[in-house]
């Protein structure tokens, strides 16, 4: 019989990338999604005939347990999160439910339900903050320097604790930076792929940045997912920092996306201070030796490949919107 895995979060990047990851290994897939009033499943959308979409939320106790109980799954990944560090300084408080309080919600869900449901939580090297030290790996002490870093740490704590209370197979994924052509595009590396692609092809004028000296250790969301599994496929539940171990400048990743395309970042970049953050997480890098020896875990795209197929990827997409433009216009 097929092994089933209930995702939260599959509307969203990692969502998307470990449906299909878990599709390809034989797993029958369920998706945990909020209502809305429009459907938002363009990441999943080609995947939509093969999983099994169920209704529920967060921030609703009740609905999470409900959900557990009809679908009984094998494997848990709680991906569903209010993942964007700006708007945590917006809506705090909100933050704290879907990031920090949703997390015991699931696990309550689970003591209850079945104990034996093996649970995955999406942490954050946003836990590290102003990092004690680099690279940083399990034992790095966490100093969290925004409401979303904070809430991630509840959610680290709560998983860890309900290990040592009650026995559960839960595991922490201490996740740096991922991203991919599916990344929202809010966050740096999308804004600017986006930008590059819509620049080169005569659609937008300018780039609006904010600190381009922070520093991250960015690896793909595909080599990511595949650590979440693995952790749930181990004889003992633990704790595993997931990163590349290299580190680059948010100017970095702007000089080689615009020159990829034959053009010269500072031609197009402002800063805008209204982007810079009330406190800022300057530098981090992981160091995934932990995850590299017991999981056999390795990141398998490079940082110039990722900012390569992030623009190429972009580059497609706005062509075909032109292409659909021109069409209609024509009609
Ligand atoms: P996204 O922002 O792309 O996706 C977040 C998902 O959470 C969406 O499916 C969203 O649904 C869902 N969600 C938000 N609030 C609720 C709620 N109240 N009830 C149900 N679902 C909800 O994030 P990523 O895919 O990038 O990240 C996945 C997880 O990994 C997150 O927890 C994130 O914090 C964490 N993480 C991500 C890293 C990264 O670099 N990508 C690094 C470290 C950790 P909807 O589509 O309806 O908005
Ligand atoms: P981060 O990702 O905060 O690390 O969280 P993001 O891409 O938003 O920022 C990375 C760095 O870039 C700087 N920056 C800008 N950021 C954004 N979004 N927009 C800008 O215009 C801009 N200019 C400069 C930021 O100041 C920051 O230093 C991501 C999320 O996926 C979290 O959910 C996850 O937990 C962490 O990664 C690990």
């Amino acid at each position: 019989m097929a092994r089933r895995a209930l995702i939260t979060g599959i509307t969203g990047q990692d969502g998307a990338y470990l449906a299909q990851f878990l599709l390809d290994k034989g797993y029958e897939v369920h998706g945990m999604v909020r209502r809305a009033s429009t459907e938002n499943f363009e990441r999943i959308a080609h995947l939509r005939d093969r999983l099994v979409l169920h209704q529920a939320d967060l921030l609703d106790q009740l609905s999470i347990i409900t959900l557990i109980s009809e679908v009984r799954p094998h494997e848990l990944y709680n991906l569903a999160a209010q993942s964007f560090v700006p708007t945590s300084w917006l809506q705090p408080l909100l933050t704290s439910e879907f990031t920090a309080l949703g997390v015991t919600r699931v696990l309550e869900a689970i003591r209850l339900v079945d104990p034996s449901i093996r649970f995955f939580q999406a942490s954050s090297s946003e836990m590290f903050g102003d990092a004690r030290e680099e690279p940083q790996n399990e034992r790095t002490p966490f100093w969290p320097r925004s409401p979303y870093g904070v809430a991630k740490a509840y959610g680290h704590w709560i998983t860890v604790n309900y290990r040592e209370s009650y026995g559960i197979f839960a595991c922490s994924g201490i996740m740096f930076n991922h991203e991919s052509p599916l990344r929202g595009k809010e966050f740096v590396t999308r804004k600017i792929t986006d930008a590059v692609a819509r620049i080169k092809l005569g659609r937008q004028e300018k780039l609006k940045l904010g600190n381009l000296d922070a520093r991250r250790d960015w690896g793909f969301a595909g080599d990511f997912v595949r650590a979440m599994w693995l952790m749930l496929q181990q004889d003992k539940p633990d704790d595993y920092v997931v990163a590349t171990g290299r580190q680059h400048t948010v100017r970095e990743f702007c000089q080689l996306a615009f020159s990829y395309v034959g053009l010269h970042w500072e031609d197009y970049v402002e800063i805008d201070r209204a982007l810079f953050r009330p406190a800022e997480v300057n530098r981090l890098r992981g160091d995934a030796t932990k995850a590299r020896t017991v999981l056999g875990w390795e990141p398998t795209v490079t940082f110039e490949q990722l900012v390569r197929m992030m623009v190429d990827a972009d580059l497609e997409r706005v062509q075909a919107e032109l292409a659909q433009e021109v069409a209609a216009g024509g009609s």
